[in-house]
């Protein structure tokens, strides 16, 4: 299928980061040696407003820690409709393998993602002002059947989980990535276990 020109959305400009970490995990389900290294985004995390980036820093914290090539952006269904149809009518082509989607209120963004593409999508409901977040996982996690969203916790500890759930979904066809994942857990085991109260 043709790469459509996606309108308003320059992927390296503007409010979108791109994570590209010396050394981090891409594509190359062949050559199992050849899995870290520079690439493009495997990993594309938006969110409806620049105000949910104080929670999702913990998304793009975790997924550089993993070394897992990003991109961070502002994408609104509501605000900006045709521009989150087109980033995700578009997303696969590009190479993403997995949609992180954070809104707050009534959070529509990752359902509209997920509408618009056949490549996981997970949701991670922000907390909100007026109802504490729960307005925003019940919109995130309440899909007809038919368009999943894999919806996490209200806030930050969704937004790292988020990461981690991206990183075990790449890791499946990535035994380097996999590595780092038993890794992280058998550190975080250890903390657990070693934790010392004053
Ligand atoms: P503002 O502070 O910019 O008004 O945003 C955002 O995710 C944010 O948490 C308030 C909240 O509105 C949310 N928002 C959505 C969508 N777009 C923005 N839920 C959407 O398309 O779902």
């Amino acid at each position: 299928m043709a790469k459509k020109r996606v309108p308003g959305l320059r992927v390296g400009s503007g409010t979108s980061k791109i994570r590209n970490p010396q050394s981090e995990i891409r594509n190359s389900p062949r050559n199992p040696k050849s899995e870290i290294r520079n690439s493009r985004s495997l990993v594309a995390v938006i969110m409806g407003s620049k105000a949910d980036w104080e929670t999702m820093r913990s998304t793009d914290e975790t997924l550089t820690e993993f070394g897992v090539a990003h991109e961070c952006r502002v994408i609104s269904a509501h605000r900006t409709p045709e521009l989150a149809a087109a980033f995700a009518s578009n997303a696969e082509a590009r190479g993403i393998e997995v949609v992180i989607a954070a809104a707050g209120g009534a959070a529509h963004l990752a359902g509209v993602i997920a509408a618009h593409t056949t490549l996981p999508v997970l949701g991670v409901p922000m907390k909100s002002e007026a109802l504490n977040g729960m307005d925003s996982l019940l919109a995130t996690v309440q899909m007809p059947a038919g368009v999943p969203v894999g919806t996490l916790a209200i806030g930050k500890p969704g937004a790292t989980n988020a990461a981690l759930f991206a990183i075990a979904i790449l890791a499946n066809g990535r035994p380097a990535l996999r590595k780092k994942l038993h890794q992280f857990r058998e550190d975080q085991e250890k903390k657990v276990r070693e934790a010392v109260l004053e």
